[in-house]
């Protein structure tokens, strides 16, 4: 057994784990990465694809914005189709400026790898049986690396582990409550080298159920299509697939949608899911591993950033100015943006989505709603600030040691 001593053990290298080690690098505070994929599988990962102004700026303060400055698509508008109608909402103009950027999640992650490559930071890739223990007291991690077995002794566990992983599982069930909803749908998802139908994403609400318009770049496309939980992947034919998203979009689009072979296609399932508190002692859970939001309204890797905003904030405030306020605070400051961002994920999803339980009542009310939101200032400001991010209410630090 290999014995080790770190400040921070960071559980997983999703963006949370990846974002927070280069945070904690960036402020000369040790930590080490313990992940149990290979970095390529962790790179090649497909998933996100919208940043929020505050995240942007994170990874600026990260020093791994260069990539994301060069390629990332600025997008101050987004259009919602409903009834055959495409409605364009002004993100910029309802919000003082606000914009969101396109930049896929597999590009920020593998800014931070290549950032994490660059500073020489310890990661231990393709750990096995990961356990965390003793976070009450004397936290230590377990796990085994090519046979070998480690012990990382730390001051403090951050689980960046996913929905999946190890530290929310590890925590005592008197000590922890959670809140869940399951969607009676999933996504599927499509990958393909065209370029987009249009210059900004369209969100679709059809009689035939929801569709997304996404994008990656101006040559790769992002599509969704809401279909049933029972369906598999691999009844979703490429052509199956642009016939049903064709049957869903407006003329004009289906007029511009340029087809062409999946590069990726998978099926995700919908959820809403809170961890409440999000700190047990010397552990804090961050991202997936705390909350999971329906992707409707592109926030799940948007509240990652956040958690990880007040989690290294509150790291780098204890060491560095050897207060634990913002650890006492962590928990409190995060669930309260997570909560907004759930329920404003929960009712994009409602309002978009084809549920079969919906009464003909039911269905009146919502394109009401819809057609309410889309008619008025008020309604499309409360979408569009929403949408392009709450601010943090986080502390900042100025002259911090310079990382080595
Ligand atoms: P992640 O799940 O990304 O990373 C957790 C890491 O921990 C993984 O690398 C995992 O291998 C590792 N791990 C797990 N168990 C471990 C253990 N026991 N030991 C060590 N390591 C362990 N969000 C959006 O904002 N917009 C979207 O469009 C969107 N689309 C999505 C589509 C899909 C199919 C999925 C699944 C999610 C989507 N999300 C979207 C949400 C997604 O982007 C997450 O919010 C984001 O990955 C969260 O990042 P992390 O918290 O780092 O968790
Ligand atoms: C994506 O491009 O993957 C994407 C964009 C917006 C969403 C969800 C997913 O709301």
């Amino acid at each position: 057994m290999e014995i080790l001593k770190t400040k921070v053990a960071i559980i997983g290298s999703g963006p949370a784990g990846l974002l927070l080690g280069q945070l904690l690098y960036k402020a000369g505070i040790e930590h080490i990465i313990i992940e149990q994929k290979s970095a390529d599988y962790v790179a090649a990962r497909i998933r996100a694809g919208i940043l929020e102004q505050v995240s942007v700026d994170l990874l600026k303060e990260a020093g791994v914005d260069q990539h994301l400055n060069e390629f990332g698509l600025p997008h101050h508008g987004i259009e919602i189709l409903t009834g055959g109608e495409k409605h364009r909402i002004d993100l910029s103009a309802l919000t003082q400026g606000k914009q969101v950027t396109v930049y896929g999640q597999t590009e920020v992650t593998k800014d931070l790898m290549q950032a994490r490559r660059e500073a020489d930071l310890t990661t231990f890739y393709e750990a096995q049986n990961v356990k965390i223990h003793d976070f009450y007291a004397q936290p230590y991690v377990t796990f085994t690396q090519n046979d070998q077995q480690y012990q990382i002794r730390c001051d403090f566990i951050a689980g960046c582990d996913g929905y999946h992983g190890v530290c929310r599982a590890s925590v005592p069930q008197d000590k922890i409550k959670t809140f869940e909803k399951v969607y009676p749908f999933g996504w599927l998802g499509i990958l393909a080298d065209v370029p987009p139908v249009s210059d900004e994403l369209i969100y679709v609400q059809s009689e035939r159920g929801f569709a997304l318009c996404s994008m990656r770049s101006n040559t790769r496309s992002r599509y969704y299509l809401q279909v049933p939980l029972t369906d598999r992947v691999e009844e979703w034919s490429d052509e199956r697939f642009w016939e049903e998203l064709k049957n869903r979009l407006d003329a004009e689009s289906r007029e511009n949608l340029v087809t062409g072979p999946s590069i990726e296609k998978s099926i995700a399932p919908l959820r809403s899911f809170v961890t409440e508190p999000m700190r047990f002692g010397h552990l804090f859970l961050a991202g997936d591993a705390a909350h999971i939001v329906p992707p409707t309204g592109a926030k799940g890797l948007n509240l990652a950033a956040s958690d990880i905003a007040y989690l290294s904030s509150a790291l780098i405030e204890y060491y560095i100015n050897n207060s634990e306020q913002g650890i006492i605070e962590y928990s409190e400051k995060c669930l309260k943006r997570v909560w907004k961002a759930e329920r404003f994920s929960w009712w994009m999803t409602h309002l978009l989505h084809r549920f079969e339980t919906e009464s003909d009542f039911d269905l009146k009310i919502k394109q009401a709603e819809l057609a309410y939101i889309l008619g008025s200032e008020a309604g499309q400001t409360t979408l569009a600030e929403n949408y392009v991010g709450l601010p943090y209410e986080i502390k900042k630090f100025e002259n911090l040691p310079k990382a080595s």
